[in-house]
């Protein structure tokens, strides 16, 4: 890579105290961050404009076979289910990027472990970067350094390339180099390799996470019988003590950080966070469950919107050694974003622009976001480094909905569950290029991050009912988001979610007089949900409803998505859970 792409010199990261403040210190002098006096050992970095989501339309599975990378669609049909690119164009699109791109700058070597270093359900990486800003941002986000470059004594690893390019056109912003025009983020499967050019930003460089974690890391576990999944993990305590843990898919910037690290809003509950983007899922012969780990070690979550309201927790974890990209500054050098607490009398705001902030438009980009030390986190679960993980008693789906999609409902079987999966959609948000709030399809919240062909994800999802003796999670469908005729929401949501895990427990549990069927799914039955202490009137009528004519016309939506987006590749029995649902809505 060094030959490739001619860097002035090599630093290969050790992770230690001494070589993060020699990065930091770099970073500080480029201009690129700066510091936030208000908190302990907290940076601002302001990126380019236009520099600042990941870029799903850019963004390709290489493999030799189009098929195995992504659904064959119906003729005419633009396909939604990822991009592929052939080894050819490949090996042409790197050979167009990355000659001499590192020139003047240093090429940084980081050895770093998806998962606690040394657990059989961990996977090392080496990401090659001339972007310091991702050191540092790696050093966080994962374990970084040392530790891992011993324990490599194969070729046994996924093997990442980064440059952030050069564009040095009129709109370049010095501090933050990238090249936009010729972004491009490559994944080939069949070598564990990942190659990302044009960007700084989130998931188009930190690789160990959308990269790795979910594209390369849904390849490998389909080899190996595992799964790679947008999800974060929780483990709850009710007050009858019996802990479970519980993992959730709900598309980017759907609250699964708020939901992660909540706090309950009834008396006797304890929810501790595992993981708040990504979860790795693995058969465990000892308990016969499902094992889940959180391969990440910080939080890059969405700054907006989060506040001591709507997530305690996060506020708590998030003013020390965190670095923020593009949210607001305050004159008394803190930080400010939408939806946070106002700033005290006096204290001015600049915007992530660097603009004095008058109060309209945006303060912070919508996509702004905080990179923290998950082991800060006020909640972080005992287990959360648990080499054996944690055993999943439940999955959630869920999305944006407002309309006709009830609180909570289960699936009758693991079939059924997984066709809910499928079937997911959401109110399009700012982490990627797509505008407005259209509902878009987002199976399993993974359409941008499936590595192969998802028709085969989802006969590997089926085929986990054949693990031997395996006593799988029960699966669910919640929306926080459904709005009534005044357009408002129906749920507080928040810590009041609680109150939906707790009839989640319940149903595991195995208590069948707190539910009630419905063509959809199982619906808590009347008064079967603890609405102890809610403040406000909640029309629970209307919030667990399932509209016949909105249900026919959703079905008829998801054979459409089916028929034109994967008409050879969808699995027989995820056809048949659609004509089901369509006969159960028939005899409603
Ligand atoms: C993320 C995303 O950054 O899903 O987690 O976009
Ligand atoms: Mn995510």
């Amino acid at each position: 890579m060094a030959k490739l792409c001619s860097p002035a010199d090599i630093h290969v990261c050790d992770g230690s105290e001494r070589e993060n403040r020699m990065i930091i210190e770099t970073l500080h002098a480029k201009g690129t961050i700066m510091p936030l006096p208000k908190y302990n050992n907290c940076w601002l970095a302001r990126t380019d404009p236009r520099d600042v989501a990941r870029v799903e339309s850019k963004t390709f599975i290489s493999t030799d076979k189009r098929r195995d990378t992504i659904p064959t669609t119906r003729e005419g049909v633009k396909g939604q289910l990822g991009n592929w690119m052939s080894p050819h164009d490949m090996d042409n699109a790197i050979a167009e990027r990355f000659p001499s791109c590192m020139k003047n700058r240093t090429m940084y070597v980081i050895p770093f472990s998806m998962g606690p270093v040394g657990s059989p359900m961990s996977k090392i990486g080496i990401q090659v970067t001339d972007s310091p800003y991702v050191v540092a941002s790696m050093r966080i986000m994962t374990r970084m350094g040392e530790d891992v470059l011993n324990k490599i004594d194969s070729e046994d690893f996924v093997k990442a390339l980064h440059s952030v390019g050069n564009d040095s056109g009129p709109k370049a912003v010095p501090q933050w180099p990238c090249d936009p025009d010729r972004t491009i983020i490559l994944h080939k499967p069949a070598k564990n390799e990942i190659v990302s050019y044009g960007s700084g930003y989130g998931g188009n460089s930190l690789l160990g996470k959308k990269c790795f974690a979910l594209r390369i890391g849904s390849t490998i576990a389909k080899r190996e019988g595992w799964l790679a999944e947008h999800m974060l993990i929780l483990g709850i305590t009710p007050p009858n003590g019996t802990k479970r843990y519980i993992a959730a898919a709900f598309p980017s910037a759907c609250g699964k950080t708020n939901l992660a690290m909540m706090l309950p809003a009834l008396e006797g509950y304890k929810v501790e966070c595992v993981g708040d983007d990504i979860a790795w899922i693995k058969y465990n012969p000892r308990t016969r469950m499902l094992h889940a780990i959180n391969p990440e070690k910080g939080f890059f979550g969405v700054a907006p919107g989060t506040s001591a309201k709507t997530n305690p927790n996060a506020m708590a974890t998030i003013f020390e050694n965190t670095l923020f990209t593009n949210v607001a500054a305050t004159s008394d050098g803190g930080v400010f974003w939408e939806g946070m607490e106002e700033p005290e009398e006096g204290v001015t705001v600049t915007d992530w622009l660097g603009n004095k902030w008058n109060g309209e438009g945006n303060a912070a980009h919508p996509n702004s976001r905080f990179c923290s030390p998950a082991g800060q986190c006020p909640i972080i679960d005992p287990r959360w480094e648990d080499p054996e993980g944690v055993p999943l008693s439940a999955i959630l789906f869920g999305g944006r909905r407002p309309k006709g999609v009830p609180l909570v409902y289960e699936a009758f079987s693991w079939d059924h569950g997984v066709f809910i999966g499928s079937a997911m959609r959401s109110e399009a948000t700012a982490a990627a290029e797509h505008k407005g709030k259209v509902v878009m399809h987002d199976p399993f919240a993974m359409r941008p991050f499936f590595g192969y062909n998802f028709g085969d994800y989802l006969q590997h999802w089926l085929d986990m009912q054949k693990l031997p003796g395996v006593q799988l999670p029960r699966i669910f469908h919640v929306n926080w988001f459904r709005k009534g005729q005044d357009g408002k929401f129906l749920w507080p949501g928040f810590g009041d979610n609680i109150r939906v895990l707790d009839w989640v427990l319940r149903r595991i549990d195995g208590d069948d007089s707190i539910a009630k069927e419905t063509p959809v799914g199982m619906t808590p039955s009347s008064g079967a949900l603890n609405l102890e202490g809610l403040q406000g009137n909640i029309d629970l009528d209307e919030l667990l409803s399932v509209p016949k004519d909105f249900w026919i016309n959703e079905s008829k939506e998801i054979g459409k998505y089916y028929d034109e987006q994967l008409p050879e590749d969808l699995p027989d029995a995820i056809g048949q859970q659609l004509e089901a649902l369509k006969s159960r809505l028939e005899r409603d």
